[in-house]
């Protein structure tokens, strides 16, 4: 029944008593958004991969649209995940360094599709605070598919929204079918450094991937289980970069702020269908409040922006999930705070605009020396290290992990790999200046002061406050 006709329905039949109470409408779909956890959106079947093994998702995508367009505003687990929950960006609601919580009074998609009728529940990885923002149920074990089967089939009359919230391909990489991958065989992407740790790492981050994959399988089967595969949105998101050198995670390279992105409504979402619409996390919510019937233009996040304006940063991408529009965004945006990351030896703040084609990187502090122990202490960069004395190509390579210059201007359309720094080309000012103003903008809206914003980033860390797991593999 349409909304309309059950208003219709609802002012003839019902008592009054139960008029102005939130009925579930029929046709408002539950959502299931399914987030991996620091996986490089390369790293698929059905993207290109060669190697990684990943039919369930491959086959969603075949389901569903593949939104090649989306983007995460910031590259570490915490930032990215207040932001696809509040629909704001990170520096707006205090959300930006890692292991962060947004401000006191702070409203989420759990906020608002509670206050529409719905159930809400985060299974797996929280990471994300203060509790009052975020009123989910946590199921806790992603691997406890018995309390997820409970949670989707409680009551038939209520719809719901789920958070599956994986902790893979998160490292360190000990999970997952291991027997799959020979690291003798694999194909080396381009800008990884092949050697044998290399090799050997990428056989069990790619395990891990396909027990990610696995899980995503046990998911649509519960859902066929439960009848209601028709009736929920699924949306599934690579969430950021993976932790290898030049992987993504913690840089604002493709490799860590692009996002493989699949939505699956079923009736509704055309099988197989592709756009590469420009979208960010912040998006997320307000889509799902418009597929749900609530206008995200009514929508008080509890956060206002510089300007006072308490609305979303983000828009609905409802749109483009049907098929009637290709174009959501000009420019995506992205912040990394570097203070409070373990390890961190110097404030290293980096801001990124990016349009179909160009982005532009800002190194707010180049003097510094950017060092934090997940990607500077650990394999597989030890041994880039050894191998770089005698090959000064990996050499450079590896010493623009540590030291970039303050500005990073890249053509994406002849260079994915972001290898050839064009900021300095005088043909390219007119297109620097744009992004240089697009981006200023934005921190200006935000509230963001560069490193003035970096060097409090302390105080917005919260782990007293934080919905955070106690397990190790929430870096
Ligand atoms: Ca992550």
């Amino acid at each position: 029944m349409h909304r309309f006709s059950f208003l219709i329905f609802a002012l003839l039949i019902l008592p009054p008593a139960a008029i102005g109470e939130e009925p579930f409408a029929p046709d408002r779909p539950n959502f299931l958004l399914i987030v991996a956890d620091d996986l490089c959106w390369r790293d698929f079947g059905f993207v290109g991969n060669p190697d990684v093994k990943t039919p369930s998702i491959d086959r969603l995508a075949a389901e569903g649209i593949t939104l090649g367009g989306m983007f995460s505003p910031a590259t570490t687990c915490s930032p990215s995940r207040h932001a696809l929950y509040t629909g704001l960006y990170c520096v707006r609601a205090g959300a930006y360094p890692n292991h962060t919580q947004a401000y006191e009074g702070t409203r989420s998609i759990f906020t608002h599709l509670k206050e529409a009728g719905y159930r809400v529940g985060l299974q797996g990885k929280q990471h994300v605070g203060p509790p009052e923002t975020f009123p989910y149920e946590h199921l806790r074990n992603p691997d406890d598919l018995a309390a997820t089967r409970e949670f989707i089939r409680r009551d038939a009359s209520q719809p719901w929204l789920l958070v599956y919230a994986s902790n893979d391909p998160h490292a360190p990489w000990t999970r997952g079918p291991k027997d799959l991958y020979d690291p003798a065989k694999l194909t080396i992407p381009p800008y990884l450094h092949d050697n044998e740790t290399t090799r050997r790492q990428l056989a069990a981050y790619y395990a891990e991937i396909t027990k990610l994959d696995q899980q995503v399988g046990s998911l649509m089967r519960l859902l066929d289980e439960a009848e209601q595969a028709d009736d929920t949105l699924v949306l599934f998101l690579s969430e950021q970069g993976s932790s290898f050198p030049y992987g993504g995670k913690w840089l604002m390279y493709d490799n860590g702020i692009r996002i493989t992105a699949v939505a699956r409504w079923p009736g509704k979402v055309e099988a197989g269908a592709e756009s590469d619409a420009l979208m960010q996390y912040v998006d997320v919510a307000p889509t799902f409040l418009a597929a749900a019937g609530v206008d995200p233009a009514t929508i008080d996040t509890g956060c206002p922006d510089a300007a006072g304006d308490r609305g979303f940063d983000g828009r609905s991408f409802l749109d483009v999930l049907l098929g009637k529009s290709d174009r959501l965004r000009d420019y995506v945006f992205v912040q990394h705070t570097t203070v409070g990351i373990i390890g961190y030896k110097e404030p290293y703040p980096m801001r990124a605009v990016r349009d179909a084609r160009y982005k532009l990187i800002r190194n707010l502090a180049p003097q510094n020396t950017y060092s934090i122990r997940y990607i500077h202490e650990v394999q597989p960069l030890k041994s880039w290290q050894e191998d770089a004395r005698n090959d000064p190509q990996l050499a450079a390579r590896v010493e623009w992990l540590f030291h970039r210059p303050a500005d990073e201007l890249y053509d994406l359309k002849s260079d994915p790999y972001e290898t050839k720094n064009l900021a300095d080309d005088p043909a390219m000012s007119e297109i620097k200046a744009r992004l240089n103003q697009q981006l200023d903008a934005w921190m200006a809206q935000q509230g963001d002061e560069g490193m003035e914003t970096e060097l409090n980033a302390k105080s917005r860390q919260g782990r007293g406050r934080n919905r955070e797991d106690s397990k190790s593999k929430s870096q």
